[in-house]
């Protein structure tokens, strides 16, 4: 099932590497050193199998393990956010309700999403907690309700959700690519990732609300400094966006579907174009950014990510895998996988307030076999 364990070695080498930053031979700024640097391809084209196990060679298992099963028993969990006493509020996708964890495993139910419509992959979709919890104890929910998706905000006061209120619509739905994870930004503002709802048109139109990454206000107003004012366009020419993280340093990344042969991790500059429907993956197409990384979709099929620890982490759905994907200076180390073929479907990875990683699988999302006890959230220590 797994190659046998590797020595600390190559943890070390990447230790190295990463102490190592100003020894970089680029010299060049971050984006397009990363773009521009041979390796940073995850897998070469004509060998996804080969690839695959070589990727997994060595694993980083002697840094990055499951420690337990927080909770069991969960139904299509999408979205995750966690609490000041290190609890959390999951969303389940299809049932439209939100519950809550606490890091004893204790699970309970404290209510559902109103309007929540959707069908495939639309649902009661990603969550965030606002950045003033502690005085305005707000909750941000992203959801298909019927033909749009819409991002709302409501209170949850330790009991129940109340004041449900939609603070930004419009968002055009469809059976698949509903994007939908949303998180707070370092700058204090909401970033919603959008799919492209199966059009392949709207993902370049910068008018358009499909393939895009938002910023925007609690109130749902474009945020003030976006690359177009009043727009709350952040970044375009996305397929379908449901991995939103910033690394220590402030950057942006975002994981993306592609359609049958790249899936990426970009690293989001402002007025970004990603490339998409034009290009799937890098390109030499100067008006497009290229991804960091990219991986066929049978490895990865990519949803939440998150970093820790210097790394980001991608949960893979189809590739049932969590990727690690090392930060090095302007670029990124060779990604690893962890718990390939053990779990099934990942949806979300996030880190806990300890330090943990809480990884959610997605087994009962109608496109997975799942098991008794799923779907589950896992607890993995880094
Ligand atoms: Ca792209």
């Amino acid at each position: 099932m797994r190659p046998p364990l590797m020595t600390a070695a190559p943890v070390l080498a990447v230790v190295l590497a990463a102490a190592l930053v100003g020894g970089c031979s680029d010299g060049s700024d971050g984006d397009s050193a990363a773009e521009s640097t041979p390796t940073a391809t995850s897998t070469s084209p004509s060998d996804s199998g080969a690839s695959t196990t070589t990727s997994a060679t060595p694993e980083p298992v002697v840094r990055t393990r499951v420690t337990g099963e927080v909770a069991t028993g969960l139904e299509a969990p999408w979205g995750i956010a966690f609490l000041p006493d290190g609890s959390a509020l999951v969303s389940e996708r299809d049932s439209d309700r939100v519950k809550l964890v606490t890091a004893a495993g204790e699970v309970s139910d404290v209510g559902s999403v109103r309007g929540v419509d959707g069908t495939g992959e639309g649902g009661l979709l990603g969550l965030a907690l606002s950045p003033s919890y502690d005085e305005d104890q707000t909750v941000f929910a992203y959801f298909t309700a019927g033909d749009e998706n819409v991002v709302a905000r409501m209170t949850y006061d330790g009991n129940g959700l109340s004041d449900q209120r939609t603070v930004f619509d419009g968002i055009p739905s469809g059976p698949i690519h509903n994007g939908g994870r949303i998180a707070f930004g370092p700058d204090g503002f909401l970033y919603v990732g959008t799919g492209e709802a199966g059009q392949r048109d709207p993902s370049q139109d910068p008018d358009d609300l499909l393939g895009k990454i938002l910023r925007i206000t609690a109130d749902g107003e474009a945020a003030p400094g976006n690359p177009t004012e009043g727009s709350p366009v952040w970044s375009l020419g996305h397929r379908n966006v449901q991995g939103l993280a910033w690394d220590e340093r402030g950057r942006m990344w975002a994981s993306e579907f592609g359609q049958n042969t790249w899936d990426e991790l970009n690293r989001i500059v402002p007025g970004g174009n990603y490339g998409w429907p034009d290009v799937e993956g890098r390109s030499s197409d100067e008006r497009f950014r290229n991804p960091v990384r990219q991986w066929h979709p049978d490895v990865a099929s990519p949803s939440g990510i998150a970093v820790a620890d210097g790394s980001v982490f991608m949960a893979a759905l189809r590739g049932e895998r969590l990727w690690q994907v090392p930060l090095e200076g302007a670029g990124t180390g060779e990604p690893t996988a962890v718990l390939e073929g053990e779990y099934g479907r990942l949806r979300a990875v996030v880190r806990a307030p300890d330090g943990a990683l809480w990884v959610l699988t997605s087994n009962r999302d109608g496109r997975g076999d799942p098991a008794e006890d799923d779907d589950r959230i896992l607890r993995l220590t880094v």
